[in-house]
């Protein structure tokens, strides 16, 4: 079965693309030595995070669109939080990305988000490696920014694109500041709203003392994103970035990260809290329990 995926993978056929995803992301028999197989093309990864509704999709949309025109294969992947606080999020891209399931030059599949934290999926590096493998020129990650999401996708994507809107005034003022470190690119979508150019202008004061002296100064690119203004500009600017990461060290940075993410899920495999709560409650009714000895006793 593999075999046939490997070379399934390889050739880009979409219907076993999408199958070995799904044996991926169920821990399938075998998945290790598959992706220990699978060649690792350069193939940029662009990740685009943000509000909830700020345009990502139709950006993502709009980018598409132009790497198409190009020529290029493009994979998308749209994270779905599983959040309270974000219904919809699946019918919204279905719509706003519909144009281009049938498209043999695009491969779009949505993920679930199972963090606890808001995160992106569990297993995107792994999915994200076997898109690799496939002949796509572009992996594109879209991702609602709520909770851990925004940081993490830094560390997953040569590229990462922040989208604002410029009702976002005040969340600026308080910009996390991961955040801010994470971007490469602010879009400030949706410019054909009132504020825009004020909020353009507060962005640029707030990140330029930031990045002074640097050379990691973020592109601030307005776009309104429906109307397709903006997008050829931030295109281009995503192409100068992407040829960037390839020259300088992030490289081994992006790696160091993804091993170490990766590490950290093997080591924490089979620890869960609700298990460690049965397992302290048991012991707090024996009358003997201390938490450094607990903890010892569950290192191995
Ligand atoms: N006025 C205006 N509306 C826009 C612009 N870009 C997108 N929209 C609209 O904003 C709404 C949300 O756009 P999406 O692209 O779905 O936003 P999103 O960030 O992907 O949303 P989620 O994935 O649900 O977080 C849609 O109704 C779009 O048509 C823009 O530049 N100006
Ligand atoms: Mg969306």
């Amino acid at each position: 079965m593999w075999d046939s995926l490997y070379t399934g993978v390889i050739q880009g056929d979409v219907k076993l693309i999408a199958r070995a995803i799904s044996l991926v992301e169920n821990e399938q028999e075998g998945y290790i030595a598959f992706l220990e197989q699978l060649p690792q093309r350069a193939v940029p990864v662009l990740g685009i995070t943000g509000p909830p509704g700020a345009g990502k999709s139709t950006l993502t949309d709009a980018l598409i669109g132009m790497a198409v025109q190009q020529g290029k294969k493009v994979a998308v992947i749209c994270i779905d939080p599983s959040s309270p606080f974000h219904f919809g999020a699946l019918l919204g891209d279905r719509i706003r990305l519909n144009q281009w399931y049938l498209d043999d030059h695009v491969f779009i599949r949505s993920l679930a988000s199972r963090g606890a934290m808001g995160g992106l999926n569990p297993k995107i590096i792994e999915i994200t490696d076997l898109l690799k493998a496939a002949p796509f020129d572009l992996i594109i990650v879209e991702t609602v920014g709520v909770g851990q999401s925004e940081v993490e996708i830094a560390g997953l994507a040569e590229v990462t694109v922040v989208v604002l809107v410029p009702e976002a005034g005040d969340e600026v003022q308080t910009m996390k500041a991961g955040l801010m470190e994470v971007a490469d690119i602010f879009v400030v979508n949706k410019s054909d709203r009132p504020g825009a150019t004020i909020f353009l202008k507060n962005l640029q004061q707030m990140l330029a003392p930031a990045f002074s002296g640097t050379s990691r100064l973020p592109l601030i690119v307005p776009t309104v994103a429906h109307e397709m203004k903006g997008v050829a500009e931030l295109y281009a600017g995503l192409s100068r970035k992407i040829e960037e990461a390839h020259s300088n060290e992030r490289k081994g940075w992006l790696l160091a990260e993804k091993a170490y993410q990766l590490l950290q899920k093997k080591r924490m495999q089979g620890i869960d809290r609700r298990r460690l709560k049965d397992a302290i409650e048991a012991g707090i009714r024996s009358g003997r329990f201390n938490l450094y000895q607990f903890v010892r006793e569950h290192e191995k």
